[in-house]
């Protein structure tokens, strides 16, 4: 039987958001982006979406078909850029990843649509990316879905196992403890990287699901979206010191992982080859 998902408002106190998230390891918090905020997105990336390809039907594949991505958000939607630091994730970010580093960072970005006939997505856990860890493992990731759409049981709204993220390798979910996330447009689903999870079966008949989906790792992995080329250098030394700190351009100041001469950084391509020769 599932444990069901918890659910918050955005100005719970975050210690009890936490508590929740960590408990179940997912909790859905309610009105969290704006209206405005959730039109903006959609406008700034409704080009890239229209030009997406929708996934052919493999039964096997882990993308399923009748549903489309793009990535790279960073660069695309500037609104996407400010919800990344939203207070609501910084707090959750800070609790969960800030047990195993001084920093954190921005792992995957991208826009998610679920279209009419897609089946379930296999259940499977972000932190998957780091299989040299055995299960339960520790603390790796925190993974965010903004709706930009309704989400609803019928239409793909995201599968998860509540408590699965304590679960040793050899469980696996039985059918009625499989929860689809149901939560209106401008709501978030949070969950732990060791939740299982997939996106959901969409049996309605013309409703695409939309979703944008932001996952964090520690600071000293590797990020599963290479943000240092999924945005131009020139908007990345634009951006303000935190968020380019989000997004790993930024040295881990406790153990030097990632140092780098700022000087280099922000040469101008014509001064790159003099620099070089
Ligand atoms: O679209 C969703 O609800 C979840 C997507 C997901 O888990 C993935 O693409 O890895």
């Amino acid at each position: 039987m599932s444990l069901g998902i918890p659910t918050c408002s955005a100005d719970d106190d975050p210690d009890a958001m936490y508590a929740k998230l960590d408990a179940a390891g997912c909790v859905v918090v309610h009105d969290v982006a704006r209206p405005d905020q959730v039109a903006a997105a959609r406008t700034e990336l409704v080009d890239h979406m229209a030009s997406a390809r929708v996934a052919d039907d493999k039964p096997t594949a882990f993308y399923p078909g009748l549903t489309r991505r793009v990535v790279a958000l960073m660069h695309r939607s500037p609104t996407v850029r400010e919800l990344m630091m939203h207070p609501v994730t910084e707090a959750l970010g800070d609790r969960h990843l800030g047990q195993n580093c001084s920093k954190w960072t921005l792992n995957v970005t991208a826009a998610l649509e679920v279209g009419p006939g897609a089946r379930d997505q296999i259940l499977h856990r972000e932190e998957d990316l780091y299989p040299y860890f055995p299960l339960p493992r520790p603390n790796l990731i925190l993974a965010s879905m903004w709706a930009m759409s309704d989400f609803t049981a019928d239409n793909g709204g995201t599968q998860l196992v509540p408590g699965s993220h304590r679960w040793d390798a050899d469980r696996s979910a039985a059918p009625d403890e499989v929860v689809r996330a149901e939560m209106p447009a401008g709501s978030v689903l949070y969950w732990l990287g060791g939740t299982l999870h997939g996106a959901g079966a969409n049996s309605t008949p013309e409703d695409w699901r939309y979703g944008i989906i932001l996952t964090y790792n520690l600071g000293w992995l590797r990020q599963e979206e290479n943000q240092h080329v999924s945005i131009p250098l020139a908007d990345v030394l634009a951006l303000p010191d935190a968020m380019r700190s989000r997004l790993g351009f930024d040295m881990d100041y406790e153990n030097s992982l990632g140092f780098y001469d700022r000087s280099v950084l922000a040469l101008h391509p014509a001064e790159v080859s003099a620099s070089s020769s």
